[in-house]
């Protein structure tokens, strides 16, 4: 077959679009009764080439500008904006947005402490006094002899103050949790952010035509603000939300769309903040809205997630996932679903359109956020549980509604809710928690490293491909998975995170697994419980025998399937962290080698870590192993050591 025969081929074969057998059901039945998905509009919209490989510049308009066609490397924009230039603005703004999500979603729950801790929130208490204690000790902030709510407040005024910039030291509070080496870097190389607002606000004026136009320069300040996303919005949206709903310890759960029940009101919660997905929580538990339920025929109220929405509320109550960004639309086709609650973040606008062919309420509930023909339902903390039940009322009402339905069979069973702190429990015991037996472990060689898998779905590659066969090689391989926002859906989906899978481990991780009695693959949240990672790995480098910073530990991030912003904002502080960081999909810089170059060489000699894509999932195992392997090297910790059989003496021990 000619070369050109063979690309027609390869391009007329259909996309896998889903390896999740539920997904594949709906998607029939989406196809038979002609209703588009996101799956066939990917279809149908090819990829515009010069945007897709950073060869277009849209900032002004003199442009858009396309550096493309003969000697295009050397083209610039009407500007003389170089490619250089283009991608490195392109990163630091996708960098700044993805960091202003989670800045606000931090921002919500400091503001909701606030008002508790001043009494005009009264849905809501402190469910984990001892954990803002941990964080009033992070802050400075003194707690001997005084109220709880006093604390709560002071604890809420810090957190404030990192976003505003007006934080006493001029350096974002929590920076003081890193390695010193690390925060001493992030001084010298001018990267150590001064307040999470302030980054943001210098991004998008830096990223204005004819303002910063090194690339290097640019991309600093993507890693400054980046990191005020790790080390600020997100790490304090983690912390502030353990001390209002309770920090996460493991519990047992189902994850697909089989979750959703025949003859219940279904109730899906969706997008990314826990205030309003904890009321719904209490509001679907409410006695006298399940027997207002019962009067209208259903047997019961039903709640379920998508996206990070459903991984707080999956971590702190075992409500089940009904699936990932991609089971969004397929959720709504199985005629099921009474309502979907939205806030903010990954919320398609295509629901709407979809909803109204079938039964389904779309409720947009952010000030924020509207969708066009949604019922919006605006919350606000002080009439948080009200407004909870409200919404519930009106998805009850909606039940008679319901017509036809089709819900897949599928599920997974899983084991989720593991903290940090429950980590660092499970490993050394309560009176000496400590995650000394992890780096023992991985010194001795039973466990070669551990790989963080995260981020989203991208219907450009086919759903849960990569992450699943990701995990499942690298368990294989004695490394240690932690997975967390919608890469820990699809692990959920395809019982990867269950004891069982210890069988598909090698015999290092599983002996150690066994001692400890955890699984494998360990669940640790939303997208901004990244910021768990951030701690332990610090946690570890601290407690000893694996070098001196984050960047010496046989360790990696990969995010297979990432599609938005917030996931390039997540993998830059994680590389300014020193974390080696690979991308799946396709690079949106591929035609900046400028950009490349510095984004990995650059940013392993200044920061040691690095983030680069690599669209092909066998190369990015290649490239984590062989990351994990030269630091193993590094450390001199790489002799392979004689493998000894525990008796349960010793096990104890461990
Ligand atoms: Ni993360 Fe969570 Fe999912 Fe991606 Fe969207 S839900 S914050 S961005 S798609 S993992």
């Amino acid at each position: 077959m000619s070369e050109e025969k063979a690309k027609k081929k390869k391009d007329e074969t259909p996309r896998v679009h889903s390896i999740d057998p539920a997904a594949v059901e709906v998607l029939k039945k989406a196809e038979d009764e002609g209703i588009s998905t996101v799956f066939s509009r990917v279809e149908e919209m090819k990829q515009c080439p010069i945007g897709a490989a950073g060869s277009c510049c849209a900032y002004c308009a003199m442009g858009p500008c396309r550096l493309v066609g003969k000697g295009a490397e050397e083209k610039t924009g009407i500007c003389g904006a170089t490619h250089g230039t283009i991608g490195a603005r392109f990163i630091l703004r996708a960098c700044a947005t993805g960091t202003s999500a989670h800045a606000d979603h931090g921002r919500d729950i400091a503001q909701t402490l606030k008002a508790v801790s001043e009494g005009r929130a009264t849905s809501y208490s402190i469910r984990d006094p001892e954990k803002l204690m941990k964080v009033a000790g992070y802050m400075g902030v003194p707690t001997e002899g005084r109220e709880i709510l006093e604390i709560a407040g002071d604890v809420a005024d810090i957190a404030l103050a990192n976003y505003n910039g007006t934080v006493a030291g001029g350096e974002l509070t929590y920076a003081a949790r890193a390695i010193g080496k690390r925060q001493e870097l992030w001084r010298k190389t001018k990267l150590m952010p001064r307040g999470i607002d302030r980054e943001v606000v210098e991004s998008m004026h830096r990223t204005h035509v004819g303002v910063d136009q090194d690339a290097e320069h640019l991309l600093d300040q993507a890693m400054r603000v980046s990191l005020s996303d790790g080390w600020g919005g997100a790490m304090l949206a983690t912390d502030l939300s353990d001390v209002l709903f309770g920090t996460p310890e493991p519990l047992t759960s189902k994850a697909n769309l089989g979750v959703l029940r025949t003859d219940e009101v279904n109730i899906i919660v969706h997008g990314h903040e826990p205030t309003l997905s904890e009321m719904i929580v209490a509001a679907s538990q409410d006695p006298e809205l399940i027997e207002y339920a019962r009067s209208k025929g259903a047997q019961g109220i039903n709640l379920a997630g998508i996206c990070c929405t459903a991984n707080e509320v999956l971590m702190r109550h075992g409500i089940s996932p009904a699936g990932n960004f991609l089971h969004q639309e397929l959720a709504i086709i199985t005629g099921a679903v009474e309502a979907m609650v939205v806030d903010v973040q990954c919320v398609m606008q295509a629901l709407q359109p979809l909803a109204e062919k079938y039964h389904t309420k779309l409720i947009t509930t952010s000030p924020k956020a509207k969708i066009p023909g949604a019922t919006h339902v605006e919350f606000d903390e002080e009439h948080a549980l009200d407004i909870a039940k409200e919404i519930v009322k009106m998805a009850v009402d909606n039940y008679e509604k319901r017509g036809e339905t089709a819900i897949p069979e599928h599920t997974g069973d899983m084991i989720a809710g593991f903290s940090h702190e429950y980590i660092e429990y499970m490993l050394g015991g309560r009176y000496r928690a400590s995650f000394r037996p992890l780096n023992d472990n991985i010194i001795n060689g039973k466990i070669q490293g551990a790989v963080a898998i995260v981020g989203c779905n991208n219907p450009r590659v086919t759903q849960d491909e990569g992450i699943t066969w990701l995990i499942k090689e690298l368990i294989k391989r004695d490394v240690l998975v932690v997975v967390t926002g919608c890469a820990a859906h699809a692990a959920g989906k395809h019982s990867l995170m269950i004891p069982e899978m210890m069988e598909n481990a090698g015999p290092g991780l599983r002996e150690v697994c066994e001692a400890v009695g955890m699984p494998p693959v360990l669940h640790l949240g939303s997208c901004v419980d990244n910021s768990r990672i951030l701690t332990i790995l610090t946690h570890v480098v601290e407690e000893g025998g694996l070098g001196e910073d984050i960047s010496d530990l046989p360790a990696a991030a990969i995010c297979p399937e990432y599609y938005c912003d917030k996931a390039i904002a997540i993998g830059t502080y994680a590389a300014a962290s020193g974390a080696y960081v690979v991308f799946g999909v396709r690079s949106p810089i591929e035609d900046c080698s400028e950009v490349t170059e510095l984004m990995t060489t650059g940013w392993e000699e200044k920061v040691g870590g690095q983030l680069l894509w690599e669209p092909e999932k066998e190369k990015i195992l290649e490239k984590v192993w062989n990351r994990i392997q030269e630091k193993r090297e590094a450390l001199g910790i790489n002799e392979e050591k004689e493998r000894v059989l525990l008796d349960m003496a010793a096990r104890r021990e461990l």
